[in-house]
């Protein structure tokens, strides 16, 4: 009920989750001692993908890399435009006021309820001082992940992530069945593809229109579209690399990094006729981890798939 119960019991979720992949992870893992990077041939591992153990996906902590996200205020009143205020502190208590350009801004802010619904996707603009700002407008009561995603000047790439509080009556939603369809303001966008625990997953969204390809979209933040991923279970902020497609749509594709089997929220943003829009999709992975897929030590394969039989067995 109260916001100290709520926390605790996230961490304790929190808690569950990694601890299990932790172990699992020394279980399969290499042993220490060497530095060696090439700690990934362990082909046999069956479910517990090599990424899971040494390092928490970004999003999960309001501190990381030596940064802080330090918001102003953390409640807000459902449906009413208010101003979102933050600066990035530094390990000394100093204020980030550098930052590269990234996807064409300096800073992306993404907010989604907990529950996976209300995605938005801003970019507040900064003062001298370092302070950031950006008008929200929550819709409705919950609490609402905020993640920050930036890289100082001459920095490490940070996504970090603080709620905001809603009070009033929450009713969540639940997406526990895959949709692959989403309609938005008419545009209809479907998403092919598996996402698999342990490995990078391409998927494919498409576009259309009144039932015809939408081959004109325009390019946003320096793609045909962004995809933004969210672990269902604790809102983890996953790996995402647009992929060079030909033309402007109708497909735009991806490469997701899903560290863990489970259920993942998928947003879309494309922009079309000058507006910006978000298509929503819920997806569990499929199958077990795979052997890595990084070809870099160029070593054979000398596992096949074939040992992984089909589809959600
Ligand atoms: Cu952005």
């Amino acid at each position: 009920m109260n916001t100290a119960t709520k926390v605790t019991a996230y961490a304790g979720v929190l808690a569950i989750v990694f601890g299990g992949a932790w172990a699992a992870g020394a279980v399969v893992g290499p042993s220490g001692g060497e530095s060696a990077p090439a700690a990934m041939d362990h082909g046999a591992a069956q479910s517990t993908p090599s990424n899971t153990g040494d390092k928490l996906p970004p999003g999960l902590s309001v501190a990381e890399n030596g940064y802080v996200l330090k918001p102003l205020r953390t409640t807000a009143t459902a449906g009413e435009q208010q101003p979102f205020q933050f600066t990035i502190g530094t390990a000394d208590g100093g204020t980030v006021t550098k930052f590269d350009v990234e996807h064409e801004k300096r800073l992306h802010l993404v907010l989604v309820r907990r529950d996976g619904s209300g995605f938005q996707h801003v970019h507040p603009e900064m003062a001298a001082d370092g302070t950031w700002s950006v008008p929200l407008t929550l819709p409705a009561a919950g609490s609402y992940r905020v993640f920050a995603d930036f890289k100082p000047e001459n920095g490490t790439k940070t996504t970090l992530g603080t709620d905001i509080q809603v009070s009033g009556s929450y009713e969540p939603k639940q997406y526990d069945t895959d949709t692959r369809e989403s309609t938005v303001d008419g545009y209809t966008v479907r998403l092919d593809g598996e996402l698999k625990p342990g490995a990078e997953s391409l998927v494919t969204t498409t576009v259309t229109k009144d039932g015809k390809p939408v081959t004109d979209l325009q390019p946003y933040l320096g793609a045909n579209g962004h995809l933004v991923a969210l672990r269902s279970a604790d809102l983890a902020y996953l790996h995402v690399h647009p992929m060079d497609a030909p033309g402007a749509g109708p497909e735009v594709k991806f490469m997701v990094e899903v560290p863990t089997s489970g259920r993942y929220r998928l947003y879309l943003d494309f922009q079309h006729e000058g507006k910006v829009r978000t298509a929503e999709f819920s997806l569990g992975t499929t199958g077990s981890a795979p052997a890595p897929s990084t070809p870099s030590t160029s070593a054979p394969a000398t596992t096949s798939s074939e040992n992984h039989g089909g589809h959600g067995g």
